[in-house]
């Protein structure tokens, strides 16, 4: 019947009967959603503070954006790369120009991009390196979340992700993050590439020490090898920068790309290089049917554009501050730590806590949506066009949460 189905229950019911078990969400049931808002199936309003693990920094449905989508999709979608489309060549140079880096390869997720780098990094170790066939070494790092590919959950720290899908590509060493003298001792010549978050997001907003990155990419320089950042959760302006690499000063050999790159309207992700590592690709190396498609350009297009025009990125370092410093007011015994950059913050909680699961679902109980990662973090990431009046609703909400647990 048309009535029950409708329900929130319902919903559920259909989705733990037909789908894949794979995932435990926050029993809200989303039907429609603009800018920081959401409204479920019932009609109650949250304000989104997790904007899709960042892909919707933008915003949802920001009306731009959506311009672009519809005018697009009654134009062309997709060709394939078999043929040129009118949008791809506009795309590429925007970037360019955003960025600095004279190249780009498109892809649709960030997994996808994630592996497009690995590839880059070990044809350019043996193509311009040097490196002996299938010695390739790429360091990676403990905590690290790259996506969940058999390549890349072969190589995470976590022991869930891998678990029951081996065996795994050879190849990756894993250090611990943070700690440069564990680099500099495991370089040699093989080593092709440092693929590292400049910030890890799944770990929980946990930001390196001081000096690392620029570390990394000494390290590179000095033993020949390539600094790939995986910016898919930590660019696009989250961290108050186009890039979370900025914050260090350096500039990386490869920038994985993903997620707000095309605002949560279509799976848009990339590498940024420059001509000596994008130059090891040849016509058949390597691809997507649906990468670089006209849609997904024209959407990221306006994307990137509406990121910058609407000061999303400025908005992202100031608000991020101003909230930082409204946490920090908070004196409840059940927080152990508050860290972030820009408007993506981690607040860690203590271990008698009992976890920042339920502490989410109460906070969805105030109309607040946010995600626990790993157990004890709870993840704050809005979409990049909150106003301070927002904050300040979301704040008392997450004050109350914790006087009603303290
Ligand atoms: C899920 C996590 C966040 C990423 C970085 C690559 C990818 C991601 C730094 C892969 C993806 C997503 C995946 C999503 C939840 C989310 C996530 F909790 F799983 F780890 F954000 F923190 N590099 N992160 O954060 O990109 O292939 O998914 O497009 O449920 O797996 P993707």
């Amino acid at each position: 019947m048309l009535t029950t189905r409708s329900t929130a229950a319902e919903f559920i019911r259909l989705e733990d009967q037909y789908g894949a078990n794979n995932y435990h969400p926050l029993d809200v049931v989303v039907q429609r959603a603009e800018g920081v808002w959401v409204w479920d199936v019932d009609g109650n309003k949250y304000l989104d503070f997790l904007a899709a693990y960042s892909a919707v920094n933008q915003g949802h449905a920001h009306p731009r954006i959506a311009g672009a989508l519809k005018a697009q999709a009654e134009r062309v979608t997709l060709t394939s790369r078999a043929f040129r489309n009118d949008q791809l060549g506009l795309f590429y140079e925007e970037v360019h120009e955003l960025t600095g880096y004279a190249r780009m390869l498109p892809m649709n997720t960030g997994a996808e991009a994630v592996e497009t780098a690995i590839k880059a990094a070990r044809k350019w170790g043996y193509k311009i390196k040097g490196v002996p066939d299938c010695k390739a070494e790429i360091r990676v790092f403990t905590g690290n979340f790259h996506g969940r590919t058999t390549t890349i959950v072969g190589f995470s720290d976590d022991d869930q992700y891998k678990d029951g899908f081996g065996p795994f590509t050879p190849g990756f060493t894993l250090l611990p993050y943070g700690d440069l003298e564990a680099v500099r001792r495991a370089m040699n010549p093989n080593v092709v590439g440092i693929l590292v978050e400049p910030i890890q997001g799944e770990s929980g907003i946990i930001i390196p020490p001081q000096g690392f990155m620029t570390g990394l990419a000494d390290l590179c320089r000095e033993h020949r090898s390539l600094l790939i950042t995986d910016e898919i959760q930590s660019g696009l302006g989250r961290t108050g920068k186009m890039f979370a690499f900025e914050h260090d000063g350096v500039r990386p050999d490869i920038v994985i790309i993903g997620k707000a790159l095309a605002g949560g309207f279509y799976p848009v992700s990339a590498i940024l290089a420059d001509d000596e590592v994008m130059g090891v690709f040849n016509p058949g190396d390597h691809g997507s049917t649906f990468g670089g498609n006209p849609l997904g350009c024209a959407v990221a297009r306006e994307a990137l554009r509406v990121l910058v025009d609407e000061n999303m990125i400025e908005n992202s370092a100031h608000l991020g501050e101003y909230f930082m410093g409204k946490l920090r007011t908070l004196s409840s015994t059940k927080i152990q730590e508050i860290r972030g950059r820009g408007l993506w913050i981690g607040l860690q909680l203590t271990p008698q806590a009992g976890g920042a699961r339920k502490y989410c679902e109460a906070l969805q109980l105030k109309g607040l949506l946010c995600k626990e990662t790993h157990v004890d973090t709870i993840r704050f990431a809005p979409p990049l066009c909150i106003t301070r009046e927002e904050l300040d609703w979301a704040f008392e909400r997450v004050e109350q949460v914790f006087k009603e647990t303290d």
